[in-house]
């Protein structure tokens, strides 16, 4: 029987996260033993030469399931009939420059990568990992009226993850004893990571780790500021476990979730939670495996957890009306 062929994109192919995504997607890990990976890589032109390089080593590794990559610094190429589209590429924070700033910067990308998003498959999916990741998910969406909005997402899956890794540590217990944990709202320093819903080996994380000031202070600024510690650290932002994490957004979605629990992604707001519609917000959400995924509904918030939730809209409206005429 001749295997299934998956085309993902990944933009950006060139940078630091992609180094660390390539080889794993095309290993096979994320879409299994039996499907053939296709890449299709974007960069902008001057990066095209380092691609390159990226490439050889691909070949290098000989990776059985890797079928093909294209490489090109046309977005209508890239995108032409893929079933993922992973853009990454986005240009860094520069010294000084604002958060304003970067969003004006980078949301022009957004506009004509949402356009050529357009020329993908029928079913294609689209994760948006470069920042600021929701707002240039937002601009990619309303660029491509074609498309259903529940198709687009962005990453918080790099925040779930250091969440699970804080607590589990504070708790001495393994990661798979953490489950249930939540990142709401924005991939940015206003994030909230609920603990308040999440479980460790099954119990309310308080009743494990009985210390309500570490988890409403140190634990969330923790989780928070987490890539700028990084930065601090390596002189460099993180890579690895982004392109960890990015792989893991991917497997959530392709992956029926397991049962009691679920895994958090920005998604276009329908109003869940109060929420306003159409902003790209982080929320708890299970998968079918079939290509669909609804919101985990019910979950209660306390007067501090409400509090959170709303300070990160406020910021993602703010986002919004910055790049209102790119919409
Ligand atoms: P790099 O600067 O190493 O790589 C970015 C690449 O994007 C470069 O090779 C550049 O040539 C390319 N690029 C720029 N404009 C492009 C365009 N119009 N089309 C195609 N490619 C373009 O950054 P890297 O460390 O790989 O990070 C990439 C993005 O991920 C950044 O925006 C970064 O802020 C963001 N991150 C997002 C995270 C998340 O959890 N959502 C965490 C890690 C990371 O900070």
């Amino acid at each position: 029987m001749s295997k299934r062929t998956v085309k993902v994109a990944v933009t950006g192919a060139a940078g630091q996260i992609g180094y660390s995504l390539l080889p794993r997607l095309a290993s096979g890990e994320v879409f299994g033993p039996d499907t053939n990976v296709e890449l299709h890589l974007l960069e902008i032109t001057p990066a095209l030469g380092a691609l390159e390089g990226v490439v050889m080593e691909l070949d290098d590794c000989a990776f059985p399931l890797l079928s093909n990559v294209v490489i090109t610094d046309d977005a209508n190429v890239a995108f032409d009939g893929v079933n993922w589209a992973l853009l990454v590429g986005s240009k860094p924070r520069g010294k000084g420059m604002l958060r304003g700033d970067l969003i004006k910067e980078n949301g022009p990308i957004f506009v004509g990568q949402g356009q050529a998003l357009q020329k993908g498959a029928s079913d294609i999916r689209v994760a948006v990992v470069g920042n600021p990741a929701n707002t240039n998910c937002l601009i990619a969406m309303n660029n491509a009226p074609d498309i259903p909005n529940e198709r687009f997402s962005a990453l918080t899956r790099l925040d779930q993850n250091r969440a699970y890794a804080q607590l589990a540590q504070k708790a001495g217990v393994s990661i798979t004893d953490v489950s249930n944990v939540t990142i709401w709202g924005n991939h940015s320093a206003t994030q909230y990571p609920d603990t308040e819903n999440a479980k460790i080996n099954g119990k309310p994380v308080i009743e494990v780790i009985n210390d309500q000031e570490w988890l409403q202070g140190e634990f969330i600024t923790t989780v928070q500021k987490r890539g700028a510690a990084i930065i601090n650290a390596r002189g460099k932002s993180s890579a690895a476990s982004a392109a960890n994490a990015t792989l893991d957004h991917v497997k959530s979605f392709e992956q029926k979730t397991e049962e009691g629990n679920w895994f958090s992604a920005a998604i276009c707001s329908k109003g869940h939670y109060g929420i306003e519609e159409g902003l790209i917000f982080s929320f708890p959400l299970v998968s079918d495996g079939n290509g669909g995924y609804s919101v985990v509904e019910g979950l209660s918030h306390s007067d501090f957890a409400k509090e959170k939730v709303a300070a990160t809209e406020t910021e993602l409206k703010e986002e919004k009306a910055v790049v209102a005429d790119l919409l």
